[in-house]
């Protein structure tokens, strides 16, 4: 015998209507009918929104906290297992991390596509961070130590910036209007996967983004910032660690070509020599950032003194 959905809203404490939504919009089980015609939910269907509903406290969007559940080999074994949401949401990102590493490293690109549509359901922050930008330290280390072969290693490289120009692709680049960044990778360096992460970031901000991709000589850089509407901050990716006095004279150079009035930033892994203890952190007017979140109070100061700005003018104007 199955309950009624007045009694399975008191039970998971999901108001009727919306258990109804979301069983129209995930299609999320073949509800029986009684012999008296209402609507029947078994014990799974129960617990299944019991599940669904405890990942929603957490901060997880339905759609979310759905897939999660299904990418647990399908919603039915996910509701047999004890009711363990979090750590049962964290294993998914990190199996599906593994197996895309596996699948890549096998040049199996139908089954990377197969584990990347189950990870869309992610917020774009988490697979950058949980997934994409391990695979590539995993992949660094190996090449490194000779496991893994510099093909391997194109074709993961290839494989991820098709996902993250996807992915940029899908946020327009930012808005159409307002703020742009214009980001780069310091010329000499080929790498702009990190870059590239940092710029759809910067478009989930809200910022428009200008993406100029990899090893981009200052003086172009310079000339087409010069150029630009709108600009207000540059930012300049640095992978490779280069001597710390050729990486400063690169980003004076910089500096130096670019109006006073737009902040930029050198960031990345290779920034680090410039971190050393017997050196200032900071070069004149150029912010130097290792990881996003340095980023985040550059973004921060720029808004605020937007606002600020912004401020006076809407009430001279009232
Ligand atoms: C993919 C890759 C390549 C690809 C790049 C493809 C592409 N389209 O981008 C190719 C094949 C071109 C390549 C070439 C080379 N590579 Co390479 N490569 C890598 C690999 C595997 C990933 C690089 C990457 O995207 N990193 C980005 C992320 C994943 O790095 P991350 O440090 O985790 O990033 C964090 C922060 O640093 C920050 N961050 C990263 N970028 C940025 C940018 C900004 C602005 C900000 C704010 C923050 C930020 O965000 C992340 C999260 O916190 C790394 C391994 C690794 N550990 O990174 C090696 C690595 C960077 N490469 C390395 C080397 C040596 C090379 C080559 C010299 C090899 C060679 N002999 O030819 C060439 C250099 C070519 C050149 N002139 O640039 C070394 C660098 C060593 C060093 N310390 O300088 C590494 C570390 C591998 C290793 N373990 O030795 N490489």
């Amino acid at each position: 015998m199955g309950y009624r959905i007045k009694t399975v809203a008191e039970r998971t404490g999901i108001p009727r209507n919306t258990i109804l939504a979301w069983e129209r919009r995930y299609d999320l089980f073949d509800v029986a009918r009684a012999s008296n015609n209402f609507r029947e939910y078994s014990d799974k269907d129960v617990e299944l929104l019991a599940r669904i509903k405890a990942l929603c406290d957490e901060g997880y969007r339905v759609s979310e906290a759905i897939s999660l559940l299904r990418e647990r080999s399908a919603a039915v074994e996910a509701v047999a297992a004890p009711l363990s949401p979090a750590p049962s949401a964290l294993g998914g990102v990190v199996d599906g991390q593994h197996e895309l590493m596996e699948r890549l490293l096998r040049f199996d690109r139908a089954g990377a596509d197969r584990v990347m549509e189950r990870l869309w359901f992610l917020p774009f922050e988490r697979i950058l961070d949980d997934v994409f930008l391990p695979c590539l330290h995993e992949m660094g280390e190996g090449w490194a130590q000779g496991r893994y072969t510099i093909t391997q290693e194109h074709y993961m490289s290839a494989f991820l910036r098709d996902q993250m120009g996807g992915m940029l692709r899908q946020l327009g680049g930012g808005p159409e209007q307002g703020n742009t960044v214009v980001c780069s990778s310091i010329e000499g360096d080929s790498h702009e996967l990190g870059l590239l992460a940092v710029a759809i970031k910067l478009a989930l901000r809200g910022w428009r983004v200008e993406n100029l991709g990899a090893d981009l000589p200052v003086v172009e850089l310079a000339r087409h910032v010069r150029g630009a509407e709108a600009v207000r901050l540059v930012i300049v990716a640095v992978t490779l660690t280069r001597p710390e006095l050729e990486l400063r004279r690169v980003l004076n150079a910089l500096r130096a070509l670019i109006p006073l009035s737009i902040e930029v930033v050198a960031g990345g892994p290779g920034v680090s020599v410039l971190r050393g203890p017997s050196h200032d952190s900071a070069l004149d007017g150029v912010h130097v950032c290792e990881r996003f979140e340095d980023v985040a109070a550059v973004l921060t100061g720029i808004e605020a003194v937007q606002r600020l700005e912004r401020g006076p003018r809407a009430i001279s104007g009232s």
